[in-house]
């Protein structure tokens, strides 16, 4: 079984071709969307223009064929042909799909973990050195001082860049602190519900240097639609030297009260 999933892989990134993709998995659903694509316009074109053919070629005309025939003698040949091909193809689909489901489920080995916790209306990112960067964009960053490039603004609010290696897997451990949200990087094309007491768990990879988004796409409120966070796709190097510098005003991490204090006041921070 593994064999056999293994080669569908494989001709799933012959497919894909030898560049290297800019987000993963994402690349995987570019193969699956185009061999899904290919093979239902050629089913289509199969049954939809020999149809509009017989319609025309058949149609009634008076004083021709009014009896019809009504003897008919099967075909084994024709039988077995349009029942072992759709068969051979949708084996082909669904163990292909499921080969690629199971990559994308299956973080890398070599991941580095970011635990991800959802509030209404934000994100929480901690690394495994215990740096934290909290996203809201109703309301500025308490980190008022941090260097101006791990810094932007959205519509004036000041936020902090969530930075990313370059090329290396991230596992996304995911939880919420209220109520539903949905994790979702742009790029790669994931998208993971965040719930309340439970731990989710996704993973995607960033191949070019840059910032991309993440929005939360589960309607969870009021502000659901500024709930987002931008992700600093960084070398590794530079990611190092961000992740063990000091934040601008050290020892100050943000607090549960904080959190809380966005949670219950949302509507009044919002310019
Ligand atoms: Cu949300």
């Amino acid at each position: 079984m593994k064999l056999i999933l293994g080669i569908l892989l494989l001709s799933g990134f012959a497919l894909a071709g030898s560049e290297e993709p800019l987000a993963r998995p994402h690349d995987l659903w570019e193969v699956i969307y185009k061999i899904w694509l290919v093979i239902t316009v050629i089913i289509y074109a199969v049954v939809a223009i020999p149809s509009l053919y017989f319609m025309f070629r058949y149609r009634y005309r008076k004083g021709e064929n009014e009896q019809g025939d009504q003897e008919h003698e099967g075909h084994w040949g024709l039988e077995a042909l349009w029942t072992i091909v759709p068969l051979i193809i949708v084996l082909y689909l669904a163990t292909h799909g499921f080969a690629l489901f199971t990559q994308m489920r299956k973080p890398p080995e070599n991941a580095m973990e970011l635990k991800v916790t959802a509030f209404a209306w934000g994100w929480m990112f901690q690394y495994p050195n215990g740096k934290m960067v909290v996203a809201s964009a109703i309301r500025d960053t308490e980190d008022k001082k941090c260097k101006p490039e791990e810094c932007y603004g959205v519509d004036g609010v000041f936020q902090q860049y969530v930075y990313i290696p370059k090329g290396v897997p991230v596992k996304a451990i995911l939880t919420s602190q209220d109520v539903l949200h949905s994790f979702y990087v742009q790029p790669a094309g994931v998208t993971q519900d965040m719930v309340p007491g439970r731990t989710t768990v996704t993973w995607f990879q960033i191949n070019k240097e840059g910032e991309y988004w993440v929005f939360c796409r589960e309607y969870c409120g009021q502000w659901h639609s500024r709930m987002f966070a931008k992700l600093k796709v960084v070398s590794k190097e530079e990611f190092e030297r961000w992740l063990s510098g000091q934040p601008a005003d050290a020892g100050h991490e943000p607090s549960d009260e904080r959190v809380a204090n966005i949670n219950s006041s949302g509507q009044e921070v919002v310019r």
